[in-house]
């Protein structure tokens, strides 16, 4: 990728292919935490694009230079370069055997990309340019080789040495050290590489393929975790079953690693053979993890497993075809997650995910189509775009082609690519050939950044029994870009009568469908017209939520409480009660700016309550459906976002509720106390979950601090302990103090448990919280060094906690900008994501904006100041 620039900006259309071909790659690691000398041999001969004259350019950075040899001669001054980005071998001609040593100091890096420290190990992060820290190499994702790989280290300070593939020698030095040779025999591209080296326990399992590979499967841990894998790895084999079950895919080594660290930029890494987590998403166990937690490891064991196809056997040109990989890897990881529990309930989390967290990203300054044309740091693009709405368009692809459709997609894929470095056109391309399909409209959505919106109007004509539904649809303009162009929308969707039956559906000149069929939207307006409609129906619409869009539809509060209770898809039943609970908010959001008195709607309270009596429904859905939406939602409704009133609002909508329907919460309540022990099984996990909702509902009556208390007092695993001392603390109860203490002295020695407990305080809605957060980052257990802690303090704080980051005296920003200073001398990658917090900062009100355009006013005029910081704040100020 020739990084043409034009002020640091990688475009897209500049690629081109790596001049050399590398035939192999050797590398002797001396391993020590104060100095690791490197040896690298590369096998280089002219490859595509080749010319006579090519220097050999390799990436290289944080490093220090010791020799260069071609051929077995030492290269002189002169005839390489070496600056702080890169080492240029000139005239290197023919190629041949280039030998590199260099040194690296993983002490000192506290970036975590590269190879740096945790706790007592060593270990590398690669993705997406973190191997050009550890060895001079092309560090880009379309040169792939094999690998062969020796470490070397003092045996009692590092007695397991990993890296990727299969151990074949190994052997003891007569100074204390060790080594091991570890041949990986699948060419991949250097952000797939890992090592480990150091004193970590090892919890073994094994699995059998269906074609009789017999998997050795191993899970690292610092040895105090050694009883917290199990989860993981029942996760990690039941990933693999279902991978062969769905997608006919099986693993292709005789290892699976899986290492857990406790520092960490992101969830988990899917190197080849030697996946890296995040221990957040490896160690469970009742007392220490939620049911979220555990749904968790289970999601994040299953996509990285799942990138062993996605990913690594086939891979990515370049980074801008980064979604290539993860939107496909999340359908997969989302499917995994429908497969093994409940499906509606899986949609509706996702969902709720993507429009709290991925439509503001699309409507604000660092919008981007799911494939990039340019970026300044790549790591500021794994995106909830790249990411989540990646996996919706390749879901669009599924329910257009239909499971079989796009399982021949996928087998074409392989067939076509495996070994390769490709793009998004080419996995579009596999899917269309298969199918014998043209979907040339349809790469649109890795084009266009925005959250399009769908209109959808209805007109009944009695006399003809004929229901006309009108679509249409409009992307809005984004930082990005200012024109749109119409999509490809798959809607699906049903009609219902007045008494809640569903009608078939029959299009002009068809013979009908049952209950549920998709139709395409694909130009700016089209109308639908269904026959034989006995009477003015209710349109079911974007079932499943099958496209990422804003749907408007003029429903009647009656049309929704009918779908809420009758419509064939559970999505579209939470639908209603949400688009039910959002209208309600947003009507007492606008009462308030007018200092009107507040007041509910009394036709909300059927609605909700039949929820609470609705004994056949899955608890976890009735869950989903009681849950009001989130404040970052409501705030993307509005155009200019009023923080404090839509907090006041949604607390009391809540709190009406809860208040009228205090009884029968507190029945269902008192109805779903475990008969016994914890358990972990979806029936459990289900009605912990609505226990809890309703618990948070309780809350707000005179009940719920009682209710609260007991639980905190008798709660056997931590789903209900964390849910009761949330209810505490957040409601300011008197018993709040003594319960975060107890909490505190019993999990004192367990990160993960204490970041629990930092995320409940920086959580707590209003001001307030500024000044507990300022505490909370002096606490002895927390470190800016560990983006655990960070997120759990500063990111729960700036990113999930408005009422609070938005302080109106600028108290929370000033204190997030001083934070974001500080980190980003340390981690650039956490900091940048910190940074975010700024992103919608030109929709609030006039003081706020003048507040938060100083802070990043500061920031931009750091000293030092990283690039990955550097870009998402100058894309914030830029959008003045
Ligand atoms: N490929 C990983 C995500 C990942 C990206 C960058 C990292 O370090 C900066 C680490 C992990 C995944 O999708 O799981
Ligand atoms: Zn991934």
């Amino acid at each position: 990728m020739s990084k043409e620039t034009a002020g640091n900006t990688v475009y897209r259309k500049n690629y081109s292919p790596y001049p050399w071909r590398l035939l192999q790659a050797k590398f002797r690691f001396e391993i020590d935490a104060e100095t690791t000398r490197v040896f690298t041999e590369m096998e280089l001969e002219p490859g595509g694009g080749h010319s006579k004259a090519a220097d050999i350019e390799l990436d290289g950075q944080d490093m220090e230079l010791v020799r260069v040899a071609l051929n077995g001669r030492a290269l002189e001054p002169g005839e390489f370069t070496c600056d702080a980005e890169r080492l240029v071998v000139h005239g290197a001609k023919a190629g041949g055997r280039l030998e590199i040593e260099s040194l690296i100091h993983p002490q000192n890096n506290t970036a975590l990309e590269g190879l740096y420290p945790s706790g007592k190990f060593l270990l590398t992060q690669c993705e997406a340019e973190g191997f050009r820290k550890i060895a001079y190499f092309p560090d880009r994702p379309d040169v792939m080789t094999r690998y062969d790989v020796t470490l070397v280290a003092d045996r009692s300070r590092f007695p397991v040495l990993l890296s990727n593939g299969n151990p074949v020698e190994s052997g003891e030095l007569d100074d204390g050290r060790h080594w091991v040779r570890w041949v990986d025999p699948f060419a991949k591209p250097s952000y797939l590489f890992a090592l480990v080296a150091g004193d970590l326990a090892c919890v073994e399992d094994h699995f059998t393929t269906r074609s009789g590979r017999e998997v050795a499967l191993r899970i690292y841990v610092e040895h105090e975790n050694f009883d917290k894998c199990s989860h993981a790895m029942e996760s990690l084999i039941h990933s693999m079953k279902w991978d062969e079950d769905r997608f006919g895919l099986e693993y292709d080594l005789d290892i699976y690693n899986i290492v857990a660290t406790n520092d960490f930029n992101m969830g988990a890494m899917e190197n080849k053979s030697l996946n890296i987590f995040n221990s957040k998403y490896v160690l469970a166990s009742p007392d220490t993890a939620t049911d979220a937690d555990y749904q968790g490891i289970e999601g994040v064991i299953g996509h990285e497993y799942f990138h062993n196809w996605t990913g690594n056997r086939v891979t990515c040109q370049d980074w801008f075809q980064l979604t290539l990989k993860e939107g496909l890897t999340v359908f997969r990881d989302q499917e995994f997650s429908s497969d093994m529990h409940s499906r509606a309930v899986k949609r509706i989390q996702d969902v709720r995910d993507l429009r709290s967290r991925q439509f503001p990203e699309d409507s604000g300054p660092m919008a981007h189509p799911i494939r990039p044309d340019k970026y300044k740091e790549i790591s500021n693009f794994y995106t909830m775009t790249v990411y989540q709405k990646g996996a919706e368009v390749i879901r669009m692809y599924h329910t257009l082609l239909g499971e079989d459709g796009f399982q021949a997609g996928m087998r074409l894929y392989f067939e076509r690519h495996d070994g390769a470095a490709v793009t998004c056109d080419d996995f579009l391309a596999a899917m269309a050939d298969a199918n014998g399909v043209d979907l040339e409209l349809f790469s649109r959505w890795y084009a266009q950044s925005g959250t399009p919106e769908l209109s959808a109007r209805g007109d009944y004509d009695q006399a003809a029994c004929r229901f006309t539904l009108q679509l249409s649809q409009k992307t809005p303009p984004t930082y990005d870009q200012p024109e749109k162009k119409p999509l490809l929308i798959p809607v699906s969707m049903g009609l219902l009568t007045r008494s809640g039956e569903a009608l078939p559906l029959a299009l002009e000149g068809e013979e009908g469908h049952p209950e549920t069929r998709v139709i395409i939207l694909d130009r700016e307006e089209k109308s639908f017209v269904f026959n034989n409609v006995p009477e003015h129906p209710v349109p079911s619409l974007l079932r499943d939520f099958s496209a990422p869009v804003k749907l408007d539809y003029p429903y009647s509060n009656a049309d929704l409480a009918l779908l809420m209770a009758h419509d064939r898809n559970a999505f579209t039943r939470w639908e209603a009660a949400q688009t039910l609970a959002q209208r309600e908010i947003l009507a007492n959001v606008e009462r308030r700016a007018k200092n009107q008195a507040l007041q509910l709607d009394p036709a909300l309270v059927p609605a909700f309550s039949a929820l609470l009596d609705d004994m056949e429904t899955d608890p976890a859905l009735i869950a989903e459906a009681l849950s009001l939406p989130g404040e970052e939602y409501l705030a993307e409704m509005m155009p200019v976002i009023d923080v404090d009133g839509i907090h006041a609002a949604r607390k009391f909508v809540k709190s009406s509720l809860a208040n009228t329907l205090e009884k029968p919460l507190f029945d269902r309540y008192r109805s779903l106390l475990s008969p016994g022990p914890y358990d972990k099984s979806p029936a459990s996990m289900a009605r912990r979950s609505l226990r809890n909702v309703c618990l948070s509902y309780l809350m707000e009556t005179a009940a719920g601090i009682g209710c609260a208390n007991e639980q905190f007092a008798t709660s056997d695993n931590m789903t209900d302990s964390l849910a009761a001392l949330r209810g505490l603390v957040w409601s300011g109860a008197p018993s709040a103090a003594a319960a975060l203490d107890t909490f505190e002295n019993r999990w004192q020695h367990d990160a993960l448990v204490m970041d629990k407990w930092f995320a409940i305080q920086a959580s707590v809605p209003g001001p307030g919280t500024v000044g507990r957060v300022a505490e909370l980052v002096r606490h002895p257990a927390f470190s800016i060094r560990n983006p655990n802690k960070v997120r759990s303090v500063i990111g729960v704080f700036a990113l999930m906690n408005p009422t609070a980051f938005h302080a109106s005296d600028g108290s929370g920003y000033r204190l997030h900008a001083d934070k974001v200073i500080e980190l980003d001398a340390l981690n650039p990658q956490v900091a940048a994501r910190m940074a975010g917090a700024y992103n919608a900062w030109t929709r609030y009100d006039d003081r706020r904006r003048e507040l938060m355009k100083s802070q990043l006013s500061r920031i931009a005029a750091t000293t030092g100041l990283s690039g990955d910081v550097s870009e998402i704040i100058h894309n914030a100020l830029g959008m003045e």
